[in-house]
């Protein structure tokens, strides 16, 4: 018996496992019910008394030195997966369930439409400050947009805001200097607003501006109108309606002949046969004066849309809180949009 006693430990010593398997391997060999020790200690009932004290010790000693064995190379394992050694990053993910969410899908098709005619995609932040929100903007000092009532407020003096557009991220653009300008900057914004089917305190835009030597109103018409016939389809009519911005002189409002009832006139359209689908305009030349850009060399025109809106007309979405509450029930139904 202390023949065997030796031999096992002589073929443990140098045991290395590869794998946790292997490791489990070993302990069922040595350690389980039907195990080596198990059979010793069997044995061991039939030693001559004499012989017991030893014998005992003996292999009382082989079953720690296994579990010893068993215990460091546990640890051994556990670091690995820690340091994420045992993972294949570059297997593909074919387990990805779910679906985009319908304005990503929106936004993915306005930005590639725009891509087309040469816009870059610019991004900022969203905590922004007076200067690039309003200021910057040609906003006076008592607009209402201002006002706590409308905007969101990080800190009051100096002023930090949610931003409540994403023409920050084109005044941004402008200041770096950079001309000509040909860039579309869709984002999440922030106002103060209840929260209802026809109103959110956060939704989506996408803005955006064309600053150049002869930029002039008949290229953003031309602009625009391509927008249309690529996303809601050949044969679209549009009509602009003046308007007012801040941001631009001269402005108006796109209108787009209603999609769901042809004109006919329906309850989308209000039965006017028409929807209204963007603000635009030429930039006020004092936007252009305030990120250095000189109004007399370059003229520019700007747009912008809600991507909450064009979501709704092209889906027949009632209620914009549908956007946000990700319910598995409305969100399904965009799996393979
Ligand atoms: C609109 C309507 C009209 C606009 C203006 C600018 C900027 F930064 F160039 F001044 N970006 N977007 C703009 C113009 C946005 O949204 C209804």
């Amino acid at each position: 018996m202390i023949d065997k006693i030796e031999k096992i430990l002589a073929d443990i010593k140098a045991f290395q496992a590869d794998n946790k398997e292997a490791l489990e391997q070993f302990r069922i060999q040595y350690l389980s019910k039907k195990g080596t020790i198990t059979e010793l200690f069997t044995e061991f009932k039939q030693v001559a008394p004499e012989m017991r004290k030893e014998m005992g010790m003996k292999l009382n000693e082989l079953k720690n030195t296994i579990q010893d064995i068993i215990d460091e190379q546990q640890k051994k394992f556990e670091t690995k997966s820690e340091g994420k050694t045992d993972i294949d990053l570059s297997l593909p993910v074919y387990a990805m369930n779910g679906s985009r969410h319908p304005l990503s899908i929106v936004r993915n098709e306005i930005n590639d439409i725009f891509k087309r005619l040469g816009f870059v995609v610019a991004e900022g932040p969203e905590v922004e400050d007076d200067f690039h929100v309003f200021s910057a903007l040609n906003f006076p000092p008592d607009h209402p947009a201002r006002d706590m009532q409308d905007t969101f407020f990080v800190t009051k003096s100096p002023d930090v805001v949610l931003r409540t557009h994403t023409s920050s991220v084109q005044v941004r653009v402008m200041e770096q200097g950079k001309l000509p300008i040909r860039i579309i900057a869709p984002g999440r914004v922030f106002r103060n607003e209840a929260i209802s089917a026809r109103a959110h305190c956060i939704f989506h835009q996408i803005e955006g501006l064309y600053i150049d030597k002869n930029v002039s109103f008949a290229d953003l018409k031309q602009t625009l109108y391509h927008f249309v016939q690529e996303y809601f389809g050949e044969g679209t009519k549009v009509r602009f309606r003046p308007s007012y911005f801040p941001f631009t002189e001269t402005s108006a409002e796109m209108d787009i002949s209603c999609n769901i009832c042809g004109g006919e006139g329906c309850n989308i359209c209000k039965h006017t046969g028409w929807v209204e689908i963007l603000g635009c305009g030429i930039c006020d030349p004092n936007i252009l004066k305030a990120c250095n850009i000189d109004p007399e060399e370059y003229t520019g025109f700007a747009f912008g849309m809600g991507i909450e809106r064009i979501a709704m007309l092209k889906y027949q979405i009632n209620d914009l809180r549908l956007f946000f509450e990700n319910d598995l029930r409305f969100l399904k139904q965009f799996e393979n949009a």
